[in-house]
């Protein structure tokens, strides 16, 4: 490891202790010959830089949104096909403005360009999943993701008129940041819109109608990540998001110009280009759930280079927090069980943030962990059992 990656924070040098960590700055990594040895992935994860593009439906939503027959038809039958081979698909004519998702890329430069201390005033703390997070280097001890993320809560305004993100901002950073909590507020509300819209769409597709989802979604506990990956000096030791597939219900990202996100189909890592004018969408293993296994959620991965930053906007769509994640009766019959337990996102998302690293088997050991909690509390009535499940190093998290 290059050790003068490592820095020491003001309190950890008063009081005369070595960090618990190493720290993430970018500006000073970017100058580095070689990266430090977290960040070096194994062989057999290695980044795969000349990967051929994977070719994904793209979905043209106005037709769609207008309810004309024919636009519906075909996309029901195009989402259909997409979940077959891999879960991804594009969205063009989505109704969100250019110039707004213009100024969201430019204000997150603003924000990742500032720096480190300045962007460490919103820490992401341990266990929690909002604030700023610098390549995840307090919570894991290998296999470190090359990048910085800008995560923060969204739900739908309600009766009380509530703009949770603009909230978010003007209580957590200085009133410098307040055009930025205005503008990601309006970018989560035409996600928000979006994300109904893709919802009656994979009801239909599923066959439980366009509201069954839609309704479902109606009110959300969502969260908003910025992504943004600095060069690297090193890009083909490294990743800038390892494989995983998302714990939430739908994503709708949107990639700058730059090259990197990677599917895995077929046994081998593909790209998706950035097509500025759509989303990439997928879904998430709480749809996987809701669904009762019909659709599947997908590994993906994003790899860095070492000449531009790369910049992505997550909205990860998920339900509200009293809501139980159980798939609608006509998805479950005789022939198709149910496939996994009753339960809520809240504990969902704990679970990948206290106990888990999320990876391709999130959701089949998340089941077993709720299905031997649930035998644990029934059989000596306690209700606060965290089961241990066996979990490889690098998924442990570092307290
Ligand atoms: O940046 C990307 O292209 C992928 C990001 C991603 O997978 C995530 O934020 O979960």
């Amino acid at each position: 490891m290059a050790i003068e990656c490592m820095h020491k924070t003001d309190h950890e040098v008063k009081q005369g202790r070595e960090p618990l960590s190493l720290v993430f700055d970018s500006k000073i990594l970017r100058n580095q010959a070689s990266i430090p040895k977290e960040f070096i992935w194994p062989d057999d994860e290695k980044p795969d830089h000349e990967a051929a593009e994977l070719e994904v439906p793209v979905i043209d939503m106005e037709g769609f949104c207008r309810e004309e027959t024919k636009s519906t038809n075909n996309a029901s039958k195009l989402v259909q096909e997409a979940f077959m081979k891999h879960g991804f698909f594009l969205v063009k004519n989505h109704g969100v403005e250019a110039e707004l998702i213009k100024h969201t890329h430019k204000y997150m430069r603003e924000f990742f360009e500032l720096p480190l201390v300045e962007k460490q005033r919103v820490q992401r703390k341990l266990g929690e999943h909002c604030g700023y997070a610098s390549s995840f280097t307090t919570r894991f001890s290998c296999k470190l993701p090359w990048k910085e993320t800008l995560s923060f809560p969204y739900s739908p305004e309600e009766a009380n008129n509530t703009k949770v993100v603009e909230e978010y901002f003007n209580s957590k950073m200085t009133k410098d940041f307040a055009h930025m909590g205005k503008l990601y507020q309006e970018y989560c509300e035409a996600m928000n819109k979006l994300s109904l819209r893709i919802m009656e769409l994979l009801g239909l597709s599923l066959g439980v109608g366009r509201q069954y989802f839609r309704d479902y979604f109606q009110g959300n506990d969502s969260v908003m990540r910025l992504n943004y990956y600095p060069p690297c000096q090193e890009p083909e030791l490294a990743l800038g998001t390892g494989p995983h597939c998302d714990p939430t219900s739908l994503t709708i990202l949107h990639q700058d110009h730059v090259n990197g996100l990677q599917v895995f189909v077929d046994g081998e890592w593909r790209f998706i280009y950035p097509r500025f004018d759509t989303f990439v969408v997928n879904i998430g293993d709480t749809f996987m759930a809701l669904s009762n296994g019909k659709y599947k959620s997908c590994l993906h991965r994003a790899v860095v280079n070492d000449t531009s930053p790369r910049k992505s906007l997550a909205f990860f769509l998920c339900p509200k927090e009293d809501l139980i994640v159980c798939p609608p009766n006509e998805l479950v019959n005789e022939s198709s069980p149910r496939v996994y337990p009753d339960f809520t996102w809240p504990i969902f998302l704990e679970f990948t943030q206290k106990h888990y690293r999320a990876d391709m088997n999130t959701l089949l050991n998340f089941s077993r962990w709720v299905r031997e909690r649930n035998q644990v509390q029934q059989s000596d009535g306690s209700s606060s059992v965290c089961p241990s499940i066996h979990l490889s190093c690098c998924n442990v998290q570092i307290k």
